[in-house]
């Protein structure tokens, strides 16, 4: 698992005209080779010193005048030799520059992701931070810059790392007692609940994998509900600009419609989508397929109900959403009667529902919801009335984006996440088994049975920091950066 002995080349920054572009080398040879480019360097350049270098062709013809920096090992970001070139921004210069670096035979071009991979495997950052490095140049949104910026330095490991040492530190205890059972006698003493605090602590940071998505990738909103309620006009609101096409006459938005938009820094793409009815046209019921796919795909489905909505009809509507959680909202608030007296925050829209003859104030009793926090299983709306909107004035506009976030997200920050991804949680799953069955036996088996399931633990745990990973795994990891960085 060490690096290769190559030296490795490539552009830093992106292919496309800029004010800068950047060569990066990384190897034994950087220095040599990036002197040849820029022979007006000294030899034995001082580390960390930006140099006004020209840089040359094989003839010596100046091609460029920029900044020659150099890294010395062990202390750069890949821990080997480094040498960045500043050159202008033009593209085919850069290529220029390239080959002519390509062309001594210890260089070669660096792969996807080469350069944080030298710094993971030379120890210079553990794979959470290296994956950190991913995270922040792919994050969109300003709550994933911020998460990414922090796992970048260091919170996730740290918070790993609170697991594995004390896990390590059990499994040395019950190595102990089993092959020196004289000098290390007692040490396993308190041997179960130290592995259920442990598997408590696993399981606690696989729960954050939701918000570490949402975070990730910004979180999928859908509008949904009965034609002409309102949904298009909401969602042009919602968004800002007039996107949606908007029409009194029925089944206007035959296709979903996307936007994405940033509430407190958080990522959302909002969908508008096709009304749910009955017997509609066949385009309209190719859009209404679409509609039920996309409401079991999004992380909450808001249901825009028109003023007078039987309680049953409602009810029937959330059941539309299958597991995904929904937020109901009465739109068109504007046309109820004394509408505007009174509109305060979300959820206290009790009391003033003035609806159709027969129709009952929606949430009034106990409707079926399907809530994220019964994960999904059927819960009662809260008694107040659904939160009142209108697309058309703006009114409520803005407290439903807050309790829309709020249903999101829970409490806290979006940026204060620890980006818990996928492939973590699998590990931490596995990691949590293991003490699961360790805990089993610390009861009923012997203690080889039990030190052997600790050590499958921290073996799992061990992928998550790096102290356990193969080759295959790094390089599933390492794809989904861009080459140079
Ligand atoms: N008074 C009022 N009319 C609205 C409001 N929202 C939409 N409308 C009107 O209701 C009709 C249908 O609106 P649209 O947004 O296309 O509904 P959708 O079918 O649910 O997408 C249009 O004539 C809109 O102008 C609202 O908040 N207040
Ligand atoms: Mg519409």
């Amino acid at each position: 698992m060490t690096p290769d002995s190559a030296t490795i080349v490539a552009l830093a920054t992106a292919p496309a005209a800029g004010a800068v572009g950047i060569l990066r080398l990384s190897g034994p040879a950087a220095l040599e080779v990036a002197r040849r480019l820029a022979p007006g360097v000294p030899p034995s350049p001082t580390p960390r010193h930006a140099y006004l270098a020209s840089f040359v062709d094989a003839v010596g013809a100046v091609l460029d005048e920029g900044l020659f920096l150099y890294f010395q090992a062990p202390r750069s970001f890949t821990g080997e030799d480094v040498v960045e070139l500043h050159a202008h921004g033009s593209p085919r210069l850069l290529r220029l520059l390239l080959a002519r670096a390509l062309e001594d035979e210890r260089v070669r071009p660096a792969f996807p992701g080469e350069f944080t991979r030298r710094a993971f495997l030379h120890g210079r950052i553990d794979l959470t931070r290296a994956e950190a490095v991913a995270d922040l140049v792919a994050a969109d949104s300003e709550a994933a810059v911020r998460a990414a910026a922090a796992g970048l330095s260091g919170a996730l490991a740290e918070r790993i790392r609170s697991l594995e040492t004390p896990l390590r530190e059990l499994h040395a205890d019950l190595e102990g007692v089993l092959n020196f059972p004289d000098e290390a006698e007692g040490a396993d003493a308190e041997a179960g609940p130290r592995v259920a605090s442990l598997r408590s602590v696993a399981e606690a940071l696989r729960a954050e994998v939701g918000r570490g998505r949402l975070v990730r990738q910004g979180a999928r909103v859908a509008l949904y509900g009965p034609v002409n309620a309102g949904k298009s006009t909401l969602f042009n609101r919602l968004v800002g600009e007039a996107r949606a096409l908007v029409d009194d006459e029925p089944g206007t938005t035959r296709d979903a419609l996307e936007a994405r938009v940033e509430w407190d820094g958080l990522g959302v793409t909002l969908y508008d989508t096709a009304g749910l009815r009955e017997a509609p046209g066949r385009v309209e019921a190719l859009g209404i397929a679409r509609t039920r796919e996309l409401l079991s795909a999004v992380d909450l489905a808001v249901l825009v109900l028109p003023p007078g909505t039987s309680r049953e009809e409602a009810a029937s509507w959330m059941r539309d959403a299958g597991a995904t959680p929904v937020l109901a909202v009465t739109g068109k608030c504007d046309v109820l009667p004394g509408a505007r007296a009174e509109q305060g925050s979300v959820g206290d829209g009790a009391g003033a529902l003035p609806i159709g003859a027969g129709a009952l104030p929606i949430g009034a009793g106990a409707l079926p919801i399907n809530d994220a926090a019964s994960g999904g299983r059927s819960a009662t709306l809260p008694s107040p009335a659904p939160p009142r909107v209108s697309g058309l004035t703006g009114e409520g506009v803005d407290a439903l984006r807050t309790s829309v976030l709020a249903r999101l997200w829970g409490g806290g920050t979006p940026s204060a996440v620890v980006l818990v991804s996928e492939r973590h949680a699998d590990a931490l799953r596995r990691t949590a088994e293991a003490l699961g069955r360790a805990e089993e036996a610390s009861r009923v088996s012997t203690l080889e049975v039990l030190s052997g399931e600790v050590g499958l633990a921290l073996e799992a745990l061990g992928e998550v920091s790096g102290t356990s990973v193969s080759d295959a795994l790094l390089d599933t990891l390492f794809q989904r950066f861009c080459i140079g960085k």
